[in-house]
């Protein structure tokens, strides 16, 4: 018999609380955990499968440095040592716009972002590259006009809903909203409710649904279109809405007038009008919210479609209201605030990109190395991501790893980026240390978790992926000389603490910039860790609403003794927590002075007048080489992003065959289980097909996440082999679900 112990799933954004049993520091058995405020006890297979992430023959255990074509175990000191002494040489030699960071923490925990912004702000860089800008980019950059600013994008309140969309989302595989299966489940059977799925093709989801608009794949720009101008020409637009709380609809509207709704929902997208029509009436007219995902994000015209998604939400009254569109409650926003109509915005040496939330596109990268202008990334810090599987075409990012002077891999296994990097670093799993996400979105209440140890590290070796960076951080000589004072104060509890923070703080306002570093070096070895400290600072540091919620909840209405009180709680609670109740006046959470949604943004009303019904007809054809679509990363319930390497956890299932309609079979004289050769014009690779019918005719499915080397096996066709890094959206998203592709046969 283990110990039970309360913590949270990390394997998809959804971080739903855990309970493991721990026997011998192994996970032996987990399920739900039924105390955790937000998943309520809900759990998916990937979930169930955890200890696959912690106890796996990938895991690393020591630093290691590479020595011809393989890694050797090297000290700490001697692995921190060397990095701080390359990452200044390349500084001094070509300057900051050399070094960059990307990634910093996983789907299960990203404290350790604070501690590598900061480590690369002493060294003048702003190179982030992040996951979130290989998918989000575009909804982020809308959000943040519409709302005034980044961080906090709109979220469903699904559960509060009567009719939600489902567009471009998988949310049987994905889950993607809390307890996604029991809502979906909710929907199905409540016939008060309605559930409607537009996809081109019968997914897992589909299956559950009262309505599907079955597509064709990439017209959404003209359903969108479509479906604006059916509820303005029904009247069924709330224009009391729209007066009270938008402003730039005047200058939006002429954009959809004279579209001719039926001929585009029928020449175009191939579907029923009526049927469009019901939709149409039943978002306007019922309490409606759209969840919209990588269908849209990862696919043509992804950024006037989000646009389009939320001007219809805006006529139909369906933002900052219950059950619709919602800005979350957050302890933190999910980035920072870019602007890039500030000249002063900081911009990639290739592309002249600017960053979204503050994060550049990993899409980019690999030019962005491999340029010969003099500015060009040299050095990489990369952690909690897996690049050279999870970023667009593999062969670019090879040969970007070659080419930098100097890359070092935190994680904790020996994945496929670590094998190509100088220096390895193991971190601790998030099983072995305190970290939370930016995921914790919930609304009114702020719902938050601080995921606490369960069980001892792995190998003595292992560190906080924070505390490494503070590591670096000092042998680089960027820490203040601190007062012995501060390294004491914690010992008296965490009022006392901020105090003497303050106090320092006043007297050396140059610091006020660095707090978390500050927070890290003189707290965490009182509370013998760097991500617990950091939390500290993330309190202090938390937002007028977020202070006003929690007094709402009886915490004190006071600044200095709330952050105390609070922590408190926080580690009392392992299961998660509700830390604050915001008032229902959503509207007040926008940053425009005038606390309107702000409709209008100039930089789109080229690309929306140019969607034409012509030109979308002439757009959407295939070139002739490339016939089919390649849907570049199913999130199917086989695969957890890369997270869960050993294929254990698949027994008996294929979790790596090529999905393909029976209809394009017959046409290629195609047999289930053959194998063929996908080619597409990056590269090409040979596949087993599976007819299914999950499946639109002309479209291949392969699963992302696929093609790792697991104990020195590889499992699986690496899907961003084939996917170029260029053919992507404005903001560089990969078109992951539009990659022309062709099948040939092999003989
Ligand atoms: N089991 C599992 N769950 C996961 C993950 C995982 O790896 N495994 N990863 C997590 C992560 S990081 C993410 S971001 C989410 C992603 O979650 P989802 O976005 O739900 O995942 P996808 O598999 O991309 O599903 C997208 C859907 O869009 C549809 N689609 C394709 N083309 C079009 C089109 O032209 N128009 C429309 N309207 N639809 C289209 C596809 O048929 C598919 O059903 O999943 C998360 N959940
Ligand atoms: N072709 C194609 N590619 C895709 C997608 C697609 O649909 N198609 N989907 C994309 C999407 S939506 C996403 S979000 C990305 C996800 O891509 P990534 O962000 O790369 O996510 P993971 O694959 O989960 O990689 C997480 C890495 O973090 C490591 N890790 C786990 N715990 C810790 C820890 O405590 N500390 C540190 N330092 N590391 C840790 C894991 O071992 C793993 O190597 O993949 C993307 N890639
Ligand atoms: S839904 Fe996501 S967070 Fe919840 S158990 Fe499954 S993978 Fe983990
Ligand atoms: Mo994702």
């Amino acid at each position: 018999m283990g110990e039970w112990k309360k913590s949270g799933c990390v394997l998809c954004a959804q971080n739903c609380g855990l309970e493991m049993e721990v026997e011998d520091n192994r996970i032996i058995k987990v399920r739900g955990d039924k105390d955790n405020p937000r998943s309520k006890g809900y759990c998916c297979r990937k979930g169930l499968s955890i200890a696959n992430y912690v106890h796996n023959a990938d895991r690393l255990e020591h630093p290691m440095k590479r020595v011809g074509d393989h890694h050797e175990r090297i000290s700490w000191d001697q692995a921190i040592k060397e990095i701080s002494a390359k990452l200044l040489a390349i500084k001094d030699a070509h300057g900051s716009k050399a070094l960059a960071y990307m990634g910093g923490g996983a789907i299960g925990g990203q404290m350790e972002i604070v501690m590598g912004q900061r480590l690369m702000g002493f060294l003048g860089s702003r190179n982030y590259y992040s996951s979130l800008a290989q998918e989000f980019s575009n909804i982020y950059w809308v959000d943040g006009r519409i709302q005034g600013k980044q961080g906090t994008p709109f979220m469903c309140d699904v559960h509060n809903a009567d009719t939600v969309v489902g567009w471009g989302w998988n949310g049987w595989m994905s889950n993607q909203e809390p307890r996604a299966r029991e809502l979906i489940l909710e929907l199905q059977k409540n016939p008060d409710k309605k559930f409607i799925i537009i996809d081109p093709r019968v997914s897992e989801t589909v299956e559950h649904a009262n309505i599907h608009l079955k597509l064709r794949p990439g017209t959404d720009t003209m359903l969108l279109k479509a479906m604006i101008r059916i509820i303005l020409d029904n009247g069924w637009d709330d224009k009391d809405f729209t007066e009270e709380h938008v402003s730039g609809w005047e200058e939006v509207a002429p954009l959809f007038e004279g579209f001719d709704a039926k001929r585009a929902v029928t020449e175009v997208c191939g579907l029923d009008y009526d049927a469009v029509v019901e939709v149409a009436r039943l978002i306007a007219k019922t309490k409606s919210c759209i969840h919209q995902d990588l269908g849209i994000y990862m696919n043509r015209n992804s950024t006037i479609n989000s646009y389009m998604l939320h001007v219809m939400r805006v006529i139909t009254g369906r933002i900052c209201v219950e059950g619709g569109q919602i800005i979350p409650a957050m302890l933190y926003p999910m980035g920072g605030n870019s602007d890039e109509r500030e000249p002063k915005t900081w911009r990639t040496a290739k592309h002249k990109m600017f960053p979204v939330c503050g994060a550049f596109p990993p899409a980019i990268f690999p030019d962005e190395v491999l340029d010969d202008n003099p500015d060009h990334i040299r050095s990489l810090i990369v952690s909690g991501c897996n690049p050279l599987r999870s970023y667009p075409d593999t062969l670019a990012y090879e040969k970007a790893f070659s080419a930098l002077e100097l890359s070092v891999c935190i994680d904790v296994v020996y994945n496929e980026t670590a094998r190509l990097c100088e220096y390895v670093l193991p971190s601790l799993s998030y099983m072995e240390a305190y970290d939370t996400t930016c995921f914790n979105y919930s609304y009114p209440e702020l719902y938050f978790q601080l995921r606490q140890p369960v069980l001892e590290p792995l190998s003595d070796e292992s560190k906080e992926g924070s505390a490494i960076m503070l590591a670096l951080t000092k042998e680089m000589g960027f820490m203040p000389e601190l007062p012995q004072s501060l390294y004491e104060a914690g010992k008296d509890g965490i009022t006392a603490y901020s105090m003497e923070l303050m106090m320092f703080i006043q007297e050396n306002l140059q610091y006020a910039k660095i707090l978390p570093v500050i927070l890290a070096e003189t707290l965490s070895p009182v509370l013998g860790s760097v991500n617990k400290a950091l939390i500290v600072g993330v309190l202090m540091g938390a937002s007028k609403a977020v202070k006003k919620g929690a007094s709402a909840l009886g915490y004190p209405d006071d600044d200095l003794t709330i952050t105390e009180a609070l922590f408190d709680d926080i580690l009392k609670h392992p299961e998660g927590m509700i830390l604050a109740r915001y008032t229902r006046d959503n509207f007040s959470l926008i940053k425009h002075e005038d606390k309107k949604l702000a409709m209008r943004i100039e930089e789109l009303d080229e690309q929306l007048k140019s969607a034409t019904i012509e030109n979308e007809l002439e757009r959407l054809k295939m070139p002739t080489e490339y016939p089919m679509i390649l849907h570049s990363g199913l999130h199917h319930e086989t695969v957890a992003n890369t997270s869960l390497r050993n294929p254990e956890w698949n027994k008996g299932r294929d979790a790596d065959a090529m999905l393909m309609n029976e209809k394009d079979a017959t046409r290629l004289g195609i047999e289930n289980g053959e194998k063929v050769k996908i080619v597409t014009k990056v590269s090409g690779a040979e596949i087993n097909v599976e007819i299914s019918k999950y499946t639109a005719e002309g479209c291949v499915y392969v699963r992302h996440g696929r093609g790792l080397i697991y104990d020195g096996v590889k499992y699986g066709v690496n899907v961003n082999e084939l996917v170029s890094s260029t053919d992507s959206d404005e903001f560089f998203t990969p078109m992951h679900r539009r990659v022309p592709c062709r099948i040939e046969k092999i003989s």
